[in-house]
């Protein structure tokens, strides 16, 4: 069945000019649609699980954000939390106790975390996490996987993830090689890989960073005991175990992924969720390595609108719906649905697929799979899969346009977005295969 044509001119005209004015039209570079082909729409306003275009169309979101809107976008008692919060004025620059409650609300939550830091995103975070890595062991060298995503900071952007993957960019210009000389890479999932890492560079490396769960080269998962090796691993080396949970934390379970594979690790960075959808980043962990942070310790960071009340609030506001029992219960329930619904409806139309979800986090690759690393994942059939975006934009469904990103459900998608959703796949596997 084919879709009624998308009117999208108020679209066009906006991205258009916009093409002059910012570069690639956009403030993010995985919004340009580029690896997807034809233009972005252009929001003008998001509720629970629907986004509106400017041309008045209507979709079902399952990018939320990237991650913040787990709740569903523009919550209501997120919205009235923020209306009481900004007549107190939007950014103090000074303390204010909403940090303390955000701060005890992840410091419960988060096995690892003794002691967190707020900043304002999740490249902020990254880039703390690692000058703390370096400044408590005295190491420069760190590990990071292939495929995954930590922030654009420059000793990050080796063999990254997200935007940088999407686009097939050969790592960055303007990173000089002296930055990234101590940035290691392994594959996802390679244990022996990261031994012969350490055996190769005895006491010179300050950790490993990962996404314990990927979610920036598509969704990839941990192979059982992958993560449990890089925590003995770690600890046998001298070297710290840090989980990126930007994207993971409070989404795949209240305590993370963390808590959900139970392996602690000794520093974890957020980000996305714990803003409720305004900028916040933070990291946290051991109180001994925190202790090193400013003005405790000799580590420098700092931030002007780090911590401030409206950030505070929408996560604080957040992380309370979120404690509500039942809610991972249900994340799972609805994504496992989806992912079973997308599954069948790549089958019936004779497509390749490989696809899997953990709680309200979930991807899929158009290819026979197993996919464990992001190597396996550029099998993925990216031409198909950019027919595939615009043939369910066109049906209402709004998908991350990209083959290496992960997709994010709330608790605001119903049954019958689910059901919309499947059947939106069902029309568009048959129609691109
Ligand atoms: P931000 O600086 O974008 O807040 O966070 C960087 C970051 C760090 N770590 C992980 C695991 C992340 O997923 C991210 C950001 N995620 C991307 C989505 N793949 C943000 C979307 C974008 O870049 O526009």
């Amino acid at each position: 069945m084919t879709a009624p044509a998308l009117n999208t001119s108020h679209s066009q005209a906006i991205f258009g000019a916009a093409q002059a004015l910012m570069p690639g039209g956009v403030s993010s570079p995985v919004r340009a649609f580029k690896s997807v082909g034809g233009q972005p729409i252009v929001f003008d306003r998001v509720k629970g699980p629907y986004a509106w275009d400017v041309d008045g169309n209507k979709y079902i979101d399952y990018i939320g954000s990237w991650g913040p809107a787990i709740c569903g976008h523009a919550h209501p008692e997120v919205i009235a939390a923020l209306q009481e919060a900004i007549e107190k004025g939007t950014s103090f620059g000074a303390p204010c106790a909403l940090e303390n409650t955000l701060a005890e609300m992840v410091i419960d939550a988060v096995p690892s975390v003794e002691m967190v830091r707020f900043v304002n995103s999740g490249t902020e975070a990254c880039m703390a996490v690692l000058r703390l890595m370096r400044a408590y062991t005295g190491r420069d060298k760190v590990i990071k996987f292939e495929g995954c995503y930590h922030g654009h900071a420059d000793m990050f952007l080796v063999k990254a993830g997200s935007g940088v993957a999407t686009l097939g960019l050969p790592d960055s210009p303007g990173v000089p090689r002296s930055t990234t000389a101590n940035t290691l890479t392994a594959p996802y999932n390679d244990l022996e890989a990261v031994k012969a890492l350490f055996a190769e560079n005895p006491d010179a490396i300050s950790g490993v960073i990962l996404e314990p769960i990927v979610g920036n080269a598509g969704f990839i998962q941990p192979e059982p005991g992958f993560l449990e090796g890089l925590r003995e691993l770690t600890k046998e080396n001298g070297a710290l175990l840090v989980f990126d949970e930007v994207m993971t934390g409070f989404r795949i379970s209240y305590g993370g992924a963390q808590a959900h594979f139970g392996v602690t690790p000794d520093l974890t960075t957020m980000g996305k969720v714990i803003g409720g959808g305004l900028p916040v980043g933070a990291y946290g962990g051991r109180a001994d390595i925190m202790g090193m942070v400013a003005p405790a310790g000799p580590m420098y960071q700092a931030g002007t609108l780090s911590g401030n009340p409206l950030a505070m609030t929408a996560g604080i506001k957040t992380l309370e719906l979120l404690k509500q029992p039942g809610t991972y219960e249900k994340l799972t329930a609805t994504t496992q649905k989806l992912v079973a619904g997308i599954k069948d409806a790549a089958q019936s139309a004779g497509m390749p697929i490989t696809a899997a979800s953990v709680s309200a986090m979930f991807g899929f690759f158009l290819c026979e799979g197993p996919v464990r690393n992001f190597e396996e994942a550029k099998s993925t059939d990216s031409e198909c899969f950019g027919k595939l975006h615009r043939a369910m934009l066109e049906r209402g469904i709004y998908l991350a346009p990209s083959a290496f990103e992960a997709g994010f459900t709330s608790l605001a998608h119903s049954d019958a977005d689910i059901e919309a959703t499947i059947n939106a796949f069902r029309e568009s596997f048959a129609a691109v295969a």
